[in-house]
């Protein structure tokens, strides 16, 4: 990857779908060199190459995918941890066990693999910024979540453990917790069935994946100065995880 040295580079994670892609859109619009990190390479490719980006494969679970990524960065602004989801809606009772290591191994420690790799560049960079995309899961236990609610606050507890580790350095960190954005999430968390993932954002205005992209680039365009800690933002319809409130269906 030849960049001119003055270009700042921003790592987005999950960048093929979602919140990681229109993360990707708006950090280039704003003037970032954006490199796009997910296992789909063919769509990655497609978006990469409307905004000017580099597209590469990346399992985040998988410890030598993410060496071999994090190689060829020649240097790194702000990293983007979104990549992550739930499987799942289960008492803990029924836990199924493969689903909790799915939701920890990408979440949890997909964000450790990432971070960890990338930190002596952000620091290198003069003014280093980790936008860790957690949820409003990260703050509350729910019925039947607790893999996902789990998952959640252990990534944001590794986020927020950085703030004090990093003090002096430069690098802001900021984490972004929210609730429900009509997204590929619930299709994944019920394995592809539409309408029991359709049924999640019935009779609310949910949030779009661009409602956070924006917030995104607002927070990557604040002074070096500024840290925004912690931002949790939910549709106007929900008050918290599951409580929601809906208009009837004709
Ligand atoms: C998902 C948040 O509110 O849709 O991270 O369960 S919610």
């Amino acid at each position: 990857m030849s960049l001119s040295p003055d270009t700042r580079v921003a790592v987005v994670t999950g960048a093929s779908s979602g919140i990681g892609e229109a993360t990707a859109r708006t950090l280039a619009a704003q003037g970032f060199h954006v490199v796009l990190g997910a296992r789909r390479l063919d769509r990655l490719e497609e978006i990469a190459a409307e905004i000017g980006g580099t597209a590469l494969e990346l399992d985040v679970t998988d410890e030598d995918s993410v060496d071999a990524f994090c190689a060829v960065l020649p240097r790194v602004d702000v990293l983007v941890n979104n990549a992550g989801g739930a499987k799942g809606l289960a008492p803990v009772l029924e836990a199924d066990l493969d689903d909790w290591r799915w939701m920890w191994e990408t979440n949890v420690l997909g964000t450790l693999r990432m971070t960890k790799a990338l930190l002596p560049k952000l620091i290198e960079s003069g003014d280093g910024l980790i936008v860790t995309v957690t949820s409003v899961a990260a703050f509350t236990a729910y019925d039947n979540g607790s893999g996902y609610t789990s998952a959640k606050h252990a990534q944001a507890v590794l986020h927020r453990t950085l703030r004090g580790e990093l003090l002096g350095k430069p690098v802001r960190l900021t984490e972004i917790a929210p609730g429900a954005v009509e997204t590929e999430f619930s299709l994944v968390r019920f394995g592809g069935d539409e309408e029991r993932a359709a049924k999640v954002y019935e009779g609310i205005t949910p949030l779009v994946a661009q409602d956070i992209a924006e917030i995104v680039g607002f927070v990557a365009s604040r002074p070096p100065h500024v840290n925004l800690d912690q931002i949790i933002v939910k549709p106007r319809d929900q008050a918290d995880s599951g409580r929601f409130h809906r208009t009837a269906q004709s």
